[in-house]
């Protein structure tokens, strides 16, 4: 008899503790509210990846929403965190404008926001704490530089533009286009949005190769390597040797871009790193602790050509 009340009362006060260090754990979990551009390319699944696993890994609370390539997804994804009450917002703002008034409400109610992989274009930047990305504008220049070394100086560049608006397309033209104002040889003879894209990245391609001018093309920047692949695919359909006929240097430093180089048909690639989930978490983690954090964080990456390719192959990450 008194064994089993024991035993009861025991078990009684153990469940109490269970149930109460559960509730006290889940009240310190740290809720993020994380607004994602999409699936556009491999780097963004990569990205997707590295924010999802590092968050599971600190026990953080990620509510994490796919805008599907739309800003009006993400502005309402935004709003929903705000109603939701999270402690941190972050988010991969698609394009650079038109975030001013979600910003203001965001800051109004009195939750930082860290802004992952690109900027914003705001009057005021006390509407978010620090921004952790990379260095577009030094992405394009390295992808000139590297093609001013292979063509001679001498290309008749076409151009494969990211999402217009967006970030990476504008500094990594910009930083593209004032490097070539050193080449006078080097010209940009066609420039269109492929979006990102592999799947636009082939039809802006194969456009391209059937103008009338297509014969004067040496040379494929593309913003990113998804539409680079997308080109190749084209180039190839049209009887045209990519990384031969073709010089062709696009940006991020996907597995997809080191088996194109390995085989000969993409000539270079200038990294952009998207692992940058542990980076993003500890700025969440800084911001809860009240640290003060830079600004701006710049990740660091390099710049890949065809011999390194099979070498560097089995520790890609990404
Ligand atoms: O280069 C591209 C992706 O914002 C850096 O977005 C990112 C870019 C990346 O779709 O592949």
């Amino acid at each position: 008899m008194k064994t089993n009340y024991l035993r009861r009362n025991l078990s009684f006060a153990l469940g109490l503790v269970l149930l109460s260090t559960s509730l006290l754990g889940a009240s310190k979990k740290i809720v993020v509210g994380f607004s994602q551009i999409g699936a556009e390319s491999g780097w963004r699944t990569a990205n997707t990846e590295s924010i999802k696993s590092e968050a599971a890994k600190r026990g953080i609370d990620l509510r994490f929403s796919d805008a599907q390539q739309k800003q009006e997804n993400q502005i309402k994804a935004l709003r929903s965190f705000i109603a939701q009450g999270v402690d941190v917002i972050a988010f991969s703002p698609v394009v650079e404008t038109g975030w001013e008034p979600v910003l203001k409400e965001i800051k109004k109610a009195g939750i930082p926001v860290i802004l992952s992989d690109r900027a914003v274009d705001v009057s005021d930047d006390s509407v978010y704490v620090t921004f952790i990305g990379s260095d577009f504008i030094e992405e394009g220049r390295r992808a000139a530089n590297w093609l001013a070394k292979a063509s001679g100086g001498k290309a008749g560049i076409a151009e494969l533009v990211g999402t217009p608006g967006s970030a990476p397309a504008i500094d990594r033209k910009k930083g593209f286009e004032e490097v070539l104002a050193k080449y006078p040889e080097m010209k940009i003879i066609k420039s269109q949005s492929g979006d990102f894209t592999r799947a636009k990245g082939k039809e802006v391609m194969e456009s391209f190769l059937k103008s009338p001018d297509a014969k004067q093309i040496t040379a494929l920047f593309a913003h990113n390597d998804d539409m680079a692949l997308g080109a190749i695919q084209a180039m190839e359909e049209a009887g045209v040797k990519p990384g031969k006929d073709i010089l062709i240097v696009s940006i991020d430093g996907v597995r997809g871009a080191f088996e194109a180089m390995a085989a000969g048909k993409l000539n270079c690639t200038v990294e952009c790193n998207p692992l940058i989930g542990p980076q993003l978490f500890d700025a969440v983690e800084a911001v809860m602790a009240k640290k003060s954090l830079p600004k701006r964080t710049a990740v660091q990456e390099g710049v890949f050509e065809q011999a390194q390719a099979a070498a560097e192959l089995p520790n890609r990450k990404y």
